[in-house]
């Protein structure tokens, strides 16, 4: 699925060569020691629950192997955006990195499954699911990329914000140029509404409102304020269009050095710091929301959901292809009307 057959990641050996070094020098020192920490990357700030759950997560490696085993997290994007990281954690420059999936998308089929629009009935539902085999499996196929699933974080529910007016039926999309994260299935979505899709990083995304490069752009209520992307695009309208979650991998390089029982002792502690992270992550996104409407932002519900899921629909076709991504869809789906 890769836009140059052979290279998934689609780019020159200059770049990728200027990108490890940039990581190497930033990480220059910690690499010494035999047993040093895993070196960790998120691209949001130190007091995100991602980046929360990573340092309980170490905290749960620290003790449960008398400090043998830990984490240094790099957090606030300081080693790149996130496809660098995924790509340098790929090669082993970097053990662990906190990712949304959709840099994954064009590498492995199987992570678009989660963010497939109106997949999701809920929350419960998506935690259900990705706590289930659907979950498992998603997690295992990125093994033959070099990663490895270590869990899924919530990302909450994804909706639309602009900077001139709110959304309230497709029709308010047409012509809007809205940023989505570098995943075709998001440019699909967004080309499905009339609108103008433009794929850019999250780290780019404020300064692009600002300038009027894009009017609008589609994320939760964390990532809406911790970007400062409110200032800017006021009129935050609840699609809720997509529930995909964010994903921690290991570099599988790393993973390989590790012993049978360091390896479980690693994928218990990053699945026990789910829990724990969605605890945080509920009351992030209901202490942002408040925080937000007192600070001016325009939220609306939007009425006639149904018109948007009509016409975000048709992309499952063109992205759910393979006969396994058809039965986990099915699955999740059979889940969602069982009431999960
Ligand atoms: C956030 C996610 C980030 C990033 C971002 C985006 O919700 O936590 O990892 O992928 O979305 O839109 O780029």
């Amino acid at each position: 699925m890769s836009a140059e057959g052979g290279n998934p990641w689609s780019w020159a050996p200059t770049r990728r060569q200027a990108l490890i070094t940039a990581v190497s020098v930033a990480l220059w020192g910690c690499d010494r020691a035999a047993a040093r920490p895993f070196l960790s990357s998120d691209t949001h700030p130190e007091d995100y629950p991602t980046v929360a759950a990573v340092r309980e997560m170490a905290r749960l490696l620290r003790e449960r192997t008398d400090g043998r085993l830990d984490i240094r997290i790099f957090p606030g994007g300081q080693l790149g955006a996130e496809r660098d990281t995924l790509e340098i954690t790929t090669f082993g420059g970097l053990d662990m990195t906190r990712v949304n999936l959709a840099p994954l998308n064009s590498i492995e089929p199987l992570t678009i499954i989660p963010a497939l629009p109106f997949l999701f009935r809920s929350t419960h539902h998506m935690r259900r699911a990705l706590d289930a085999s659907p979950g498992e499996e998603i997690l295992a196929s990125l093994a033959p990329h070099d990663l490895i699933g270590l869990c899924f974080y919530d990302s909450g529910e994804r909706s639309f914000y602009t900077t001139k007016r709110p959304i309230n039926s497709p029709e308010d999309m047409k012509g809007l140029k809205i940023r989505v994260p570098n995943s075709d299935l998001y440019v699909a979505m967004i080309k499905a509404l009339g609108a103008d899709a433009t794929p850019m990083d999250l780290s780019e995304v404020y300064q692009a409102l600002v300038q009027g490069v894009i009017d609008g752009a589609e994320n939760n209520w964390p990532s809406y304020e911790t970007g400062r992307h409110f200032e800017p695009a006021k009129y935050y309208s609840l699609t809720r269009h997509v529930i995909a979650p964010d994903v921690l991998v290991m570099s599988k390089t790393r993973w390989d050095k590790l012993s049978e029982e360091d390896r479980v002792i690693v994928k218990t502690a990053a699945k026990d710091s789910v829990p724990y992270m969605r605890v945080l992550w509920d009351k992030r996104t209901e202490d942002a929301r408040t925080r937000l409407l007192a600070a001016g932002v325009v939220a609306n519900e939007v009425g006639n959901i149904k018109a948007f899921s009509d016409r975000m629909h048709p992309v499952w076709e063109k992205f759910v292809i393979t006969e396994q991504q058809k039965r986990i869809v099915s699955e999740i789906e059979a889940m969602g009307e069982a009431g999960a």
